[in-house]
C-alpha cells in the first residue's frame, strides 16, 4: 500500500498561515489626508535610483480598495494578514503633531480585516521613514529613537483593542546598511562603517521601544518581536565539519543584529568582524536591545553554500553563472536555506517560538492572456521546495509556529519598481484588476488543508 502523499507532510496544529505586505508597497495615496513625505517618496527622485524612477505614489491603491483586496484575501482562505503602518501618516513629521486622519485611516482598515475574519500582524516599521527625521540626521542620529517611543505608543495605544500581535522592525539590515552604506535604498547615502553601524545600533534600539510599547500598552495576550533577515549559509554536506562551519558563518554573517539581542551586548564576535567601528552605546542601552521578545520573525528568500576548510577555515562554495535564479539577482534557489537559517537560529540562540514573516520569489513576469489564469508556477515550485524545508525543519525539532507568503498581490518593489512580481496576486497597475496567479490558487490549498499540497 503507498501513502497519500499529504499524510506525512502535514503541519501542527494551529499553524499559522498568511499573507504579507508592506504599506509603502501597496497603499499609494502618498500625498493624502495628512499623510507627511517619506524618504521613499524622495529617494525616487534622485537619478539612477528607482528603475525607470518609479514612485509609490499610487502602488496598489490599497488605500482606497482595502475592503475589496480583503474580499479577495477572504476568498482565498487568508486568516492572517501581515501588514506595517505608514509612519508618515501618523507622524507627519516624525514626530510632533499627531494626524488623526492616520490613526483613523488604520483603525477602519483593521476593522474591516476583523469583519472579515483574518487576523492582522503588524509591523511598526517598514522602511518609511519621515523625511522631516531624515533631515534631522535619520537613523545615524538618536533623535529617530526618541520618535520612533513615542510613535510606538502611540499606534499601541491606539491599536490594541484589535491587534495583538505586533512586529517592530522590518529587516534592519536593509534600511540600515544598505540605505547609508551601500546606498541602494533610501535615503541612499554612503556613509562610513562607523556610521553605518551607529544605523544599526538606534534601529535595535527602536526595536526594545516597540517591545515596551507593547508590553505596557498592548493589553492581555498581546505578543511582539522583531523581524530578521539573516544570511544563511548552508553546509555543502551535512556532516558535523560542514555543518559547525555553516553554524559559526551564520554567527559571523549576522551579529550585528542577532548576538545584542540574544547576548545583550555587543560580544566578542562582533568586534571581531566591526573591529574599530563599533557603535557607541549609552548606559541603559542594552536592557532595551535584549528585553524578552515572545518571538522571531524571519524574512528568508534564499542561501548560500559553505563547507569546512583546512585549519578551520570556513570556505565559500561559489554560485556558477548557470545556478538558476529569480530575475531578484539576489534570489538563487537555494530552499535549503530555509532548513539551515532557523536551524541555525534554534541551536545556537534557542529561539522557541520562529515565524517566517516572509517568503516569496520576484520576477518580471510575462502579462497574462486576456481572462487566463496568470502562470506562475516558477513561483509556486520554489515557495513550494522552500515549504519543503520548514516542514522538514519543523520535523527536527526547530520552533516553526507560522509562514507569511510575501506578497498578497504585485507592488512597489523598492529600487527594483514595478516591474519586479512577488505576488500570488497579478496586478494590472493600469487599470488596478487583480487576477490570482496559479501559486494563489495553490496556496489557498495549503492554508485549508494545512499540508504541503
Ligand atoms: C524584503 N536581499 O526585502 C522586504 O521586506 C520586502 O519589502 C521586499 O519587497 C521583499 O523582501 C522582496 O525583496 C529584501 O538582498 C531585500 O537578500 C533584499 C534582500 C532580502 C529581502
Amino acid at each position: 500500500m503507498l501513502r497519500n502523499p499529504i499524510a506525512s507532510r502535514q503541519f501542527p496544529k494551529n499553524f499559522v498561515w498568511g499573507v504579507a505586505a508592506a504599506a509603502t508597497q501597496i497603499e499609494g495615496a502618498a500625498f493624502e489626508d495628512g499623510k507627511g513625505i517619506s524618504i521613499w517618496d524622495t529617494f525616487p527622485k534622485i537619478k539612477g535610483k528607482v528603475i525607470n524612477g518609479e514612485s509609490p505614489e499610487v502602488a496598489c491603491d490599497h488605500y482606497h480598495r482595502y475592503k475589496e483586496d480583503f474580499s479577495l484575501m477572504a476568498k482565498l482562505g487568508v486568516k492572517h494578514y501581515r501588514l506595517s503602518i505608514a509612519w508618515p501618516r501618523i507622524f507627519p513629521n516624525g514626530d510632533g503633531a499627531v494626524n488623526g486622519k492616520g490613526l483613523d485611516f488604520y483603525k477602519k482598515l483593521i476593522d474591516a480585516m476583523l469583519k472579515k475574519g483574518i487576523t492582522p500582524w503588524v509591523t511598526m516599521y517598514h522602511w518609511d521613514l519621515p523625511q522631516s527625521l531624515e533631515d534631522r540626521g535619520g537613523w545615524r542620529k538618536r533623535v529617530v529613537v526618541d520618535a520612533f517611543a513615542t510613535y510606538a505608543d502611540t499606534i499601541v495605544k491606539a491599536l490594541s483593542p484589535q491587534v495583538k500581535n505586533w512586529i517592530t522592525m522590518n529587516e534592519i539590515m536593509c534600511f540600515t546598511r544598505l540605505g547609508y552604506g551601500g546606498g541602494d535604498k533610501a535615503p541612499g547615502t554612503h556613509e562610513s562603517e562607523k556610521i553605518v553601524n551607529q544605523t544599526y545600533h538606534h534601529a535595535l534600539l527602536c526595536h526594545g521601544h516597540g517591545v515596551r510599547a507593547v508590553r505596557e500598552y498592548g493589553g492581555r495576550g498581546a505578543k511582539v518581536g522583531l523581524t530578521d533577515n539573516p544570511s544563511a549559509p548552508i553546509p555543502l554536506t551535512e556532516t558535523a565539519a560542514d555543518i559547525k562551519a555553516a553554524q559559526r558563518q551564520f554567527v559571523l554573517d549576522n551579529v550585528r543584529v542577532l548576538d545584542p539581542l540574544y547576548r545583550g551586548k555587543y560580544t566578542k564576535d562582533y568586534f571581531s568582524v566591526v573591529g574599530k567601528d563599533g557603535a557607541t552605546v549609552e548606559k541603559g542601552d542594552f536592557d532595551l536591545i535584549s528585553a524578552k521578545t515572545d518571538f522571531l520573525g524571519l524574512n528568508l528568500y534564499t542561501g548560500y553554500f559553505v563547507r569546512a576548510g583546512k585549519k578551520g577555515k570556513i570556505e565559500r562554495a561559489e554560485f556558477p553563472s548557470t545556478y538558476p535564479r529569480a530575475t531578484s539577482p539576489w534570489l538563487y534557489w537555494a530552499s535549503q536555506g530555509m532548513y539551515w537559517a532557523t536551524r541555525h537560529i534554534a541551536a545556537e540562540y534557542g529561539e522557541k517560538a520562529l515565524y517566517i514573516t516572509e517568503n516569496g520569489a520576484g520576477y518580471d513576469e510575462e502579462v497574462p492572456q486576456k481572462d487566463a489564469e496568470p502562470n506562475d508556477l516558477h513561483r509556486r515550485e520554489l515557495v513550494r521546495n522552500n515549504l519543503s524545508e520548514f516542514h522538514r525543519a519543523i520535523q527536527d525539532g526547530v520552533p516553526i509556529k507560522g509562514y507569511f507568503l510575501w506578497s498578497f498581490m504585485d507592488n512597489y518593489e523598492w529600487q527594483d519598481g514595478y516591474s519586479r512580481r512577488f505576488g500570488i496576486v497579478y496586478v494590472d497597475f493600469k487599470t488596478q484588476k487583480r487576477t490570482p496567479k496559479l501559486s494563489a490558487h495553490w496556496y489557498a490549498k495549503v492554508m485549508k488543508e494545512n499540508a504541503i499540497v
